[in-house]
């Protein structure tokens, strides 16, 4: 089989953002668009010649035309051999579970994430390294660079594969293996978390609801709680993966989860409702009468994970996206573990979650996982959740409340200004930069001290590389926190993202309403950054 070098011209859009890069299918179907990409990510790797690549997707409307090309491409350039789920199917966190178990050089994982798909919704490709992690950014940089100026592509004129035969078929030289996308993270699950416990549970009549959006998780959780669990049939709602995801919008949050939400609510409803992403890494959880932030979530977590046989030994530290409440900073202090703040995206988490200095990390952005793969997973959180449920034999609200009484609580909330112009958010970000030197020392509303006002930075302690203006952060005298930054994954315009946070100390006021305890600050940032005059908006496209 020859392979053929085929000429292209560069596309000036290929940076990828937080996580890969997302566009509109549209985009996408542009002639020779997927095999630029690809063909960059490949000639800024080094080494992978006759080495393993792992491909999978979310499943979404161009899934299986881009892993058709991606496959040849590999093949054209000399890898060995190519591992990729049924169907085209791997979420993300199995996709990083994959990579590391069988030892690959890395993988594509094909996904927008929570973002909606079909032929008018969005695509993305991103790059993982053999750690399973998001590729640094000293790799995205490097890809970047080559799409500027990438003139071929190699490919092969060879059939498309049976994605869905499992087992062994020969593209060129190069063996494409199909795997089972479920069977190995399921595995790796048991590993972690006492199913004896939550089988029991289960048992006992505790009632759960999942919410797989029509999105990857499907397949996982109906395997995972229903068959292996023994959760009723049913428990698992949404779990047939469609390109569409059933024209739906598969971010599970309280405004794409609202039913689940309501029914949570209800006094006759179920004990538990949780819901995970497009691509799997995002998890909500939900407890009967009892929302459970992301921020709020990661500090439960970290503060419970010695009760799950994965964890029984502690935990080594934890590490949290600058945005995120700092509620798990003090559960790293109790504990006397390192607690680390990176920049938003999980590439960020990867050199700490390797060097064996954080365990635990995780997002605002109901992202949470462990070192047990390099990606954020939403099931992973779901099963410690409910490990821990089953051990301390409680419900989600009194196990928040209890937590609350024991370090404080962490109000927070983050508004979200989808398809702003680029323009106008940019200047906003640049102005309010403009102000930040001036600031601390200053009174802000009512009664807001200004303790520090500046542009992230993170120091990666492990590998010493820098990286800047990472969110715009005003932090006052008592501990709240507003963050604004402009986000990485959107495909339209510009999402502005602000993030609210005030501290309530354990003997404090736990009962009330987010908006209602943050409304100074949500006044502060209007005044700061003249959002509804700016934007035109009167009120955030998102509430989360
Ligand atoms: C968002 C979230 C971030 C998350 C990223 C990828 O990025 O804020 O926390 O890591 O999405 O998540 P941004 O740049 O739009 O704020 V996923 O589940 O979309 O892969
Ligand atoms: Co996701």
């Amino acid at each position: 089989m020859t392979t053929q070098t085929i000429k292209t011209t560069p596309f000036s859009d290929q940076k990828p953002g937080t996580s890969g890069l997302r566009k509109r299918v549209t985009v996408y179907q542009q002639p020779n668009y997927v095999e630029n990409y690809i063909q960059a990510i490949f000639d800024s790797l080094e080494g992978f010649a006759g080495q393993t690549l792992v491909i999978g997707g979310d499943g979404r409307f161009y899934n299986d035309v881009a892993i058709q090309k991606a496959i040849r491409i590999a093949a054209a350039n000399g890898f060995g051999k190519v591992l990729v789920g049924q169907g085209g199917i791997l979420s993300t966190p199995a996709a990083s579970h994959v990579i590391r178990h069988y030892k690959a050089f890395g993988g594509l994982v094909l996904s927008a994430s929570h973002n909606p798909g079909g032929p008018e919704g969005d695509f993305g490709i991103k790059y993982n390294i053999g750690n399973g992690g998001p590729a640094p950014e000293k790799i995205t940089d490097a890809v970047y660079a080559r799409t500027k100026i990438i003139d071929s592509f190699k490919t092969l004129d060879t059939a498309d594969i049976d994605l869905n035969a499992i087992g062994t078929q020969q593209v060129g030289d190069m063996v494409v293996e199909v795997i089972d996308p479920v069977k190995d993270y399921a595995a790796l699950m048991q590993t972690l978390f006492d199913f004896d416990a939550i089988r029991a549970l289960f048992a006992g009549g505790f009632r759960m609801t999942f919410d797989a959006m029509a999105a990857v998780t499907g397949p996982y959780a109906n395997a995972i709680l229903e068959d292996m669990l023994g959760a009723p049939k049913g428990t698992v709602v949404n779990g047939t993966p469609s390109p569409t995801f059933d024209n739906g919008h598969p971010d599970p949050n309280l405004v794409y989860c609202k039913d689940m939400h309501d029914l949570l609510m209800t006094p006759d409803g179920p004990d538990f409702g949780a819901a995970s992403d497009g691509d799997g890494d995002r998890n909500l959880i939900i407890g009967k009468n009892r929302f459970v932030t992301p921020s709020d979530s990661l500090a439960l977590l970290a503060a419970n994970a010695h009760l799950a046989p994965g964890y029984k030994d502690g935990i080594a530290g934890i590490a949290r996206s600058m945005p995120t409440s700092a509620a798990a900073d003090r559960v790293a202090e109790k504990l006397g573990i390192e607690m680390h703040e990176t920049p938003t995206g999980w590439k960020f988490f990867g050199n700490l979650l390797d060097a064996g200095r954080v365990t635990i990390c995780g997002e605002e952005s109901a992202g949470t996982g462990s070192n047990h793969v390099r990606e954020k997973d939403g099931l992973w959180a779901v099963l410690l959740w409910l490990n821990i449920l089953a051990v301390r034999k409680h419900g989600v609200d009194e196990i928040v409340r209890e937590h609350w009484r024991t370090y404080g609580r962490n109000y927070y909330t983050r508004h979200d200004y989808e398809e702003v112009d680029s323009a106008i958010a940019n200047q906003l970000m640049d102005d309010l930069r403009g102000k930040l030197a001036s600031l601390p020392g200053q009174t802000l509303g009512d009664d807001m001290q200004v303790a520090y006002a500046d542009d992230f930075t993170y120091h990666d302690p492990v590998d010493g590389s820098t990286s800047a203006k990472q969110g715009v952060r005003i932090g006052f005298v008592d501990g709240s926190r507003i963050v604004l930054r402009l986000s990485g994954t959107g495909t339209v315009g510009a999402t502005l993202r602000v993030y609210l946070e005030r501290y309530e100390a354990s003997d404090g006021r736990h009962d009330l309403d987010t908006q209602v305890a943050l409304e100074p600050l949500i006044a502060i940032a209007e005044q700061l950054a003249g959002i509804k005059s700016r934007t035109g908006r009167t009120e955030p496209s998102v509430i989360t």
